[in-house]
């Protein structure tokens, strides 16, 4: 009797540590299913599992679930005699709430069963099922019906910047089908490159596709080609590495859209033809940033549109995507204003400006494409003097784009460089590879919802989906693009799939703990600042503590930390709540795994002083769009970096700063310090002056002193000046402190006249 008890036991106990194990599986799917049950009876994928399929349109299909359960777990799939089954079926009957892309998934002690309406759907359908198998091949028992929110779920590779090999663009389908994102958007030409060969136009690629290799030099310090010097660094796609990547991605149920850029980022095409710009040129193909770019086709001559419509004409045969991406964006129009072409043009066709001129260029190239059955899609600039009748738009400068494209009916893809720009840092940059600028860390993409809450239901229909971009103008490596792309791509693809109440960070970090197991297989570089170390602080007022919290955004590994400016070692103290520092303190923090430093060291200066945690009045509000976190930010005792965007500086746009500090007591106090930013390239300015005040009673203050700026405004670096009013010993329970602002933008600014910002982080009283 014992031993049955002890036996039955033991079953109990092995079939719920195998639930569980098979739960843990399961729930690292990414993007998560719109309906997922886990139950107890999985089966396991070995030798005697086969593949079975409803007919002969699967059987690509079967050919990649076969190959990829080789790749992830070693096991060949026998043509017979099996005793499981995996059965992919298609099934035009199943309901149509499923649309084209979803699908039904049974996972029991016998097998998988996959069904859709379609291919699109069967494979999705595999790409859970893979998603699901473990280290054993054991895949847990599950119901799943699933389709997509978005019909495009997009991500963007600029080529034009940096020429990626095929071998890398295969790579990418395949990322992308594991995420069940169905566009891959590859901008093929700008300034810096022409990377697609076309027949009838040879130089594009002879002369276009190559320039003087810069590489060793920042992208917006590269000296244009001197005369005699050899284009040496770049490449293309022939036509037949096109037609094998339109293959392999039709193969993933993927969509190649083209983008052939118009009327501007055109230098590489006019280095190759000059003859279709204003000028006639000559050009050479940059081979960095430079601002502006004034040279552009040529709107006035008949035989601009021939090249194009030739050059179209070859991309139509090529790709065979819905929609053909003509660019459209940061046409300067310099050229048409003065080119007698243009203005015969303007004139001709009765258009009021050269905004119109433009909406001209695009509604002519649209009616070619769509006389071709194709579809025109461009940047949200294409707006501008008018949309051309059937156009799609792609809003990156925000979403205002979008949402007045969709008011007027027209498709929508949103991109905004706030949520959708994988160019921009994901991380501190201090610990971050050089990149463009911005800050988009992970749970920033995640946390975008598409459709923008201005629109009404019927408006809404025109949001077809969302796309993330990868500019490459810092990025020229495959290794660097797979860190730029992952994890972030992780979560687009989620939002790209699921409905936006059914998302949950939280939720989908814990899943992307265990999915990076997936990323390591599939050799992909991902960046791990998600395991970067973020430093908060609060300040207990009663208890007049200094409080550290340390955390990372994964809750990934242990961290570990330093107060003496050492870095942190396997030995170091393990952060496990948040601890209180009495004085002014390097803290070091990173991130381990296994006993090893998985994330780059965070540092962080915490200055404590007589102001640290005390209350501060604002007599001036400060900028909605750079609070710093709120009203707390002045005396938190963190202080902002030469970043602009990292969030601790509090910004004034044109008015002063002018805040009241109370200490809370009657307090000894020898110096004011107001730290404050100068970048001038993004309108951010010394104040004129800094004065401080002192009061009793917050009443009646008297002035204590005054610190002047002596750095120039035009200085062109971002710098931080601490502006320092030293004052014999007074006691006083508030402080008042008043920067001025200069203002607008000075004469010689790109903003002259333009309303100026100050920055302000942390008022430090001593
Ligand atoms: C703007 S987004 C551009 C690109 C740059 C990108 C860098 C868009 C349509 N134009 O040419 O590469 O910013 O973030």
């Amino acid at each position: 009797m014992k031993r049955i008890i002890y036996i039955s036991v033991f079953i109990i106990l092995a079939i719920l540590s195998a639930c569980e194990n098979k739960q843990d599986v399961s729930m690292s799917i990414i993007p998560l299913p719109v309906s997922l049950e886990i139950h107890n009876s999985g089966f396991g994928i070995n030798d005697q599992t086969g593949i079975e399929v409803s007919g002969e349109e699967l059987s690509g299909i079967k050919n990649y679930l076969a190959d990829e359960i080789k790749i992830l777990i070693g096991i060949s799939i026998p043509d017979q005699d099996y005793s499981s089954v995996i059965q992919l079926e298609i099934d035009a009957d199943l309901p149509d709430s499923l649309g084209n892309e979803g699908y039904i998934l049974e996972v029991d002690a016998k097998g998988a069963k996959l069904q859709a309406r379609s291919e699109e759907g069967i494979f999705y359908a595999v790409q859970t099922l893979l998603q699901a198998i473990n280290e054993e091949g054991i895949v847990p028992g599950m119901s799943v019906a699933d389709y997509p929110r978005f019909e495009w779920r997009g991500f963007m590779l600029d080529v034009s910047r940096h020429f990626f090999p095929k071998d890398y663009i295969l790579k990418v389908i395949d990322y992308l089908a594991l995420h069940k994102m169905n566009t891959l958007h590859m901008h093929l030409t700008d300034d810096q490159g022409w990377r697609l060969e076309i027949r009838k136009y040879p130089k594009l690629t002879e002369t276009g596709a190559w320039r003087v290799d810069r590489e060793d030099k920042h992208w917006n310090a590269r000296e244009k080609q001197k005369p005699g010097e050899k284009a040496t660094y770049g490449g293309f796609y022939t036509q037949d590495d096109i037609r094998e990547i339109v293959a392999y991605a039709r193969s993933r149920y993927i969509t190649i859209v083209p983008e052939i850029e118009m009327p501007g980022h055109t230098t590489a095409a006019l280095a190759a033809y000059p003859e279709y710009s204003c000028t006639g040129g000559p050009f050479t193909v940059l081979p960095g940033g430079v601002w502006p770019i004034t040279d552009i086709y040529c709107a006035g001559k008949d035989e601009t549109f021939s090249f194009l419509e030739d050059i179209l004409s070859e991309v139509i045969e090529l790709f065979p995507s819905e929609y053909i991406h003509i660019g459209g964006d940061e046409a300067n129009k310099m050229e048409w204003e003065r080119c007698p072409d243009c203005q015969n043009r303007i004139k001709a066709e009765g258009l009021a400006d050269e905004h119109e001129l433009q909406s001209y260029f695009i509604t002519r190239i649209e009616k070619f494409l769509n006389s071709k059955g194709r579809q025109l899609i461009g940047w949200d600039e294409i707006l501008e003097g008018g949309l051309a009748p059937n156009a799609a738009v792609m809003s990156w400068r925000g979403t205002e784009g979008g949402i007045a494209a969709a008011r007027a009916g027209h498709p929508v893809v949103m991109s905004p460089t706030s949520h959708c720009y994988f160019d921009y840092y994901q991380g501190k940059p201090e610990l971050e590879p050089l990149a463009i600028g911005g800050y988009l860390p992970l749970e920033k993409v995640y946390s975008f919802n598409p459709v923008p809450d201005e629109l009404n239901e019927k408006e809404e229909k025109y949001i077809r989906g969302v796309q993330a971009n990868l500019w490459t103008e810092y990025v020229s490596t495959p290794e660097h693009a797979d860190y730029m792309a992952f994890p972030r791509l992780a979560a687009l693809a989620e939002i790209a799939w699921i409905p936006d109440n059914r998302k949950d960070f939280n939720d989908f970090a814990s899943r992307l703990r265990s999915h990076l197991l997936l990323l390591d297989k599939k050799g992909i570089n991902y960046a791990k600042s998600f395991a970067n170390v973020n430093l908060e602080t609060d300040f207990n007022t009663e208890k007049k503590e200094f409080l550290v919290q340390l955390s990372n955004t994964l809750d990934y590994g242990e961290i570990r930390y330093t107060l003496d400016g050492s870095d942190p070692a396997v030995v170091s103290p393990v952060f496990r709540e948040p601890f209180t520092i009495g004085e002014t303190s390097m803290v070091k923090a990173a991130t381990f795994v296994d006993g090893k430093a998985y994330s780059g060291i965070a540092s962080e200066k915490v200055w404590i002083h007589k102001a640290t945690g005390a209350q501060v009045q604002y007599i001036n509000e400060y900028s909605e769009k750079y609070t710093a976190g709120g009203d707390d930010a002045l005396t938190n005792s963190l202080r902002g970096s030469v970043n602009l965007g990292d969030g601790r500086w509090q910004g004034y746009n044109s008015s002063d700063m002018e805040v009241v500090i109370d200490l809370g007591l009657e307090t000894e106090i020898n110096k004011v310090i107001t730290g404050c930013l100068q970048t001038a390239g993004s309108w951010v300015f010394f104040p004129e002056v800094v004065s401080a005040f002192i009061s009793d009673d917050g009443k009646t203050y008297k002035a204590i002193g005054t610190a002047k700026n002596t750095i120039s405004l035009k200085d062109p670096e971002r710098k931080i000046q601490d502006f320092t009013i030293q004052t014999k010993a007074v006691k006083a329970r508030y402080v008042k402190v008043l920067a001025v602002n200069v203002g607008v933008c000075p004469e010689w600014h790109s903003g002259a006249g333009e309303p100026a910002w100050l920055f302000v982080d942390e008022i430090i009283v001593e």
